[in-house]
């Protein structure tokens, strides 16, 4: 698949210091030591509905992360999905009466075009679950072949009891487990499996439903799990740096994807970094697609609201927060983009140059981009005050936006 068109990123004077980072797996923060190219990988879409700011928020977060390391002159291997076949994508193409590849496919359009607005850097692998099948088909044969899945009527489980460190991503008990592998994708009361949490790897084909060749498998499509560590091990290799996605990830799909990977390769870990974004919610309750109460990237844009305004609504909240989605949020975030934007225009300012330390700084410590935010702001109303002498002072503030929080001004 192809991703979407990079925004440029202006090179800043000097060098940003190593991204200090909030980990799910060891619930504390650490101190990311990537080599010259830094690995991440990003769960994607299932395209199935419009990208809401959730989506965009959570985007958001990863795209910082490259950000930063761009900023320590370090290249970035980028790599995202798109779940581009699974149940709540067909489902909804029955309920629409549409082809699930054109929805996909229309989905998948709008979220470039989205992405592309938001100034979100394009991976550098985007790749689709369909497209993903002859890689994962193998993947599944080895995990059975070796004792670590198992078949119940036709479709292969992966058991989990063949990972010593299963648990170590999310730290949850095994309640908790089983009350959201229910909830998020899992069928822990199938009768038959080995544990009620074991996921599945290869469905076997279904009436009516779309189905692909799986070697020794037969017929089916791949689990959800096995699609991320397939495309992950493939572009990425072992030991990547961050996993990225939306809290409600952690567990069961990161839990699950590391495991997999963990017990195919003999190696640990999957990822150095768990990283998790806090949930938008709309109306006290998580925005999500199967509720419907959504806030639309693409309708914001074409009720004439500018990107820029969105995004930094979204740099407003710190990624790991819990946040709400509510009219003002968009107003004031309008506002700061004026008051930046005209003093970015005048010829001279203050000196920038503690600016784009205190950016940075305010990044390197786990994202914190309220408070890169609050810095800007303080540079602004220094120069509606006081003004300055500094010639090159506000092009480098504009520069410093643009590739530090990929707002243009
Ligand atoms: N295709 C899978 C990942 S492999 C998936 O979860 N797709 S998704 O479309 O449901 O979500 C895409 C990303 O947006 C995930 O990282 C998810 O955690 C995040 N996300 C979804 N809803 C919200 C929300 N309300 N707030 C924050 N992030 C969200
Ligand atoms: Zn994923």
């Amino acid at each position: 698949m192809h991703a979407w068109p990079a925004s440029e990123v202006p090179a800043l004077p000097g060098k940003g210091r190593d991204l200090q980072i909030h980990d799910t797996a060891t619930q504390g923060t650490i101190t990311l030591d990537p080599g010259p190219v830094a690995r991440i990988y990003v769960c994607g879409i299932t395209p199935y509905d419009a990208t809401h700011i959730g989506h965009a928020a959570t985007y958001n977060a990863f795209d910082l992360v490259q950000r930063v390391w761009l900023d320590t002159k370090r290249q970035v291997h980028y790599v995202q999905n798109v779940t581009d076949v699974d149940d709540p994508l067909l489902e909804r193409a029955i309920r629409d009466g549409h082809d699930w590849t054109e929805l996909a496919e229309r989905e998948t359009a709008l979220f470039r075009e989205d992405m592309t607005a938001l100034r979100m850097l394009p991976p550098q692998h985007y790749i689709g679950a369909v497209e993903a099948i002859p890689g994962i088909v193998p993947l599944v044969e080895r995990l059975r072949d070796t004792g670590a899945a198992y078949e119940l009527d036709g479709d292969v489980y992966f058991s989990v009891e063949s990972d010593a460190r299963f648990g170590a991503v999310s730290n949850l008990d095994a309640e908790a487990m089983r009350l959201l592998s229910a909830e998020r994708g899992g069928d822990p009361d199938r009768p038959g499996k080995k544990n009620p949490l074991d996921p599945m790897l290869w469905m076997a084909a279904r009436e009516g439903e779309p189905s692909w060749d799986g070697g020794t498998l037969g017929r089916g499509r791949p689990g959800w799990h096995i699609e991320c560590v397939a495309i992950a091990l493939d572009h990425l290799g072992m030991g990547f740096d961050v996993q990225g996605g939306g809290s409600d990830l952690a567990f069961p799909h990161h839990e699950m994807g590391a495991s997999h990977a963990q017990v195919l390769t003999g190696e640990f870990p999957f990822a150095q970094a768990y990283v998790h974004a806090g949930i938008v919610a709309l109306n006290g309750e998580k925005m999500s697609k199967s509720k419907g109460n959504l806030v639309f990237v693409s309708k914001l844009r074409r009720d004439g609201v500018d990107p820029a305004a969105i995004r930094l609504t979204l740099l407003a909240h710190h990624y790991r927060a819990d946040w709400e989605w509510k009219d003002d949020v968009l107003d004031t975030a309008a506002q700061r983009l004026g008051r930046w934007r005209a003093a970015v225009s005048r010829p001279d300012g203050p000196s920038a140059d503690a600016l784009v330390e205190d950016i940075r700084e305010a990044l390197a410590n786990d994202l914190d981009a309220p408070a890169a935010l609050a810095a800007v702001d303080r540079w602004a109303a220094l120069q509606q005050s006081e003004g300055g002498t500094d010639e090159g002072a506000p092009g480098v503030v504009s520069r410093a936006v643009d590739a530090l929080l990929g707002v243009a001004l």
